[in-house]
């Protein structure tokens, strides 16, 4: 157990951002390398992007970068416990260090960035707000729910988007405010609402859930920029850089045409230069970031490229068949993009 962090807990969030902020850089590395795994937070239950399977088993495209992060770290994918968080608990237990790192459907704000002791390390999923409505209301426009009830959940970005769209349009509704995404779910299919709201990856996530899920139709309409990504303490920019390029790494490997499949064969036989030096064939650009200088091909090896996460996922190979759309890499009409390993 990592000393520094049973202290964090002790003391609180107040002290323990002050502390958290004075890091040493490396002081999160070295304590995952004693402990041997890494403690991630991750959603209490969203399909796709953090959700146990029936064996109990954590997945979803939020878990598999902890799983990335792990495979850069050790070698070792598996070394990764997870901690399920409602989003009223999540930033707390990255800054009491619970966590080593919240990867959890949680939206990149200026606030989340700078005021809390935290820091972003990029965006695994671009997103929007979006709304989930039950067909016999017959609405095919958000612009149509003036005065509808409304299903949101407590402790997420979206309380004060849908406020901002609604008073924008001189519209009014009446929000009813749950703390996990099941019970705002739960809200809609019993009527007690006539929208549900929250990112659409997540009404796409809760509509499988339902017992009907003909009944209600996401609407097309995003009224905000959701950026989800993984966050770190601030204060230690070595592991933050560890996290942030296992993300960069997967989405090189996935511009490059690097797969699970291949990439040990490309790594033995590639003459490109940059997939020589992605896959830690030609320089050390691992030992840079104090890890193995296979640390891309086990991250692909185990994990996948971007593409290859997404797809098993969210996308075509999962029941949510979300579309890549501004998650599609730079060089295929979407925004992902990742500055180059040399
Ligand atoms: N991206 C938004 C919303 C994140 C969020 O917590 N969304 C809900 C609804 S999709 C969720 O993940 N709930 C899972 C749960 O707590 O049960 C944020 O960062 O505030």
């Amino acid at each position: 157990m990592n000393p520094f962090n049973t202290t964090l807990a002790v003391i609180g969030t107040t002290a323990a951002l002050a502390l958290a902020g004075t890091a040493h850089a490396g002081a999160t590395l070295d304590a995952i390398q004693k402990k041997g795994f890494i403690q991630c937070g991750v959603s209490d239950g969203l399909p796709g992007f953090g959700v146990p399977d029936s064996q109990g088993k954590m997945t979803g495209i939020d878990v598999d970068v902890c799983h990335a992060v792990a495979a850069a770290v050790f070698g070792d994918a598996s070394k990764v416990k997870f901690s399920q968080l409602t989003a009223k608990e999540r930033f707390t237990a990255l800054q009491s260090g619970e966590v080593d790192v919240i990867s959890r459907n949680t939206t990149w704000t200026s606030s989340r960035d700078s005021g809390m002791g935290l820091v972003f390390t990029g965006v695994t999923y671009y997103d929007g707000i979006g709304f989930l409505v039950n067909n016999k209301l017959g609405v095919t426009d958000a612009k149509q729910l003036d005065g509808a009830t409304i299903c949101i959940q407590a402790g997420t970005t979206t309380e004060l988007n849908v406020s901002d769209y609604f008073r924008t349009h001189g519209m009014k509704y009446t929000p009813i405010t749950f703390d996990t995404a099941d019970e705002s779910a739960k809200g809609l299919e019993a009527g007690r609402c006539d929208v549900l709201t929250t990112d659409q990856s997540g009404l796409y996530a809760q509509r499988i859930k339902m017992a009907h899920p003909d009944e209600f139709v996401v609407l097309p309409q995003v009224i905000s920029k959701e950026p989800l990504g993984p966050l770190v303490r601030k204060g230690d920019d070595e592991w933050f850089s560890i996290v942030k390029w296992t993300l960069f790494a997967m989405l090189n490997a996935e511009e490059m045409g690097i797969t699970s499949q291949n990439v040990e064969e490309q790594a033995r036989t590639t003459r490109n230069p940059d997939v020589a030096r992605l896959l830690g064939a030609d320089g050390e650009y691992g030992k840079d970031l104090k890890l193995r200088k296979d640390w891309v091909v086990q991250i692909v090896r185990q994990v996948g490229n971007y593409g290859e996460v997404f797809e098993r996922n969210i996308g075509q190979g999962s029941a949510l068949k979300i579309k890549r759309g501004l998650n599609a890499l730079w060089s295929n009409g979407g925004i992902q993009y990742a500055p180059p390993v040399r």
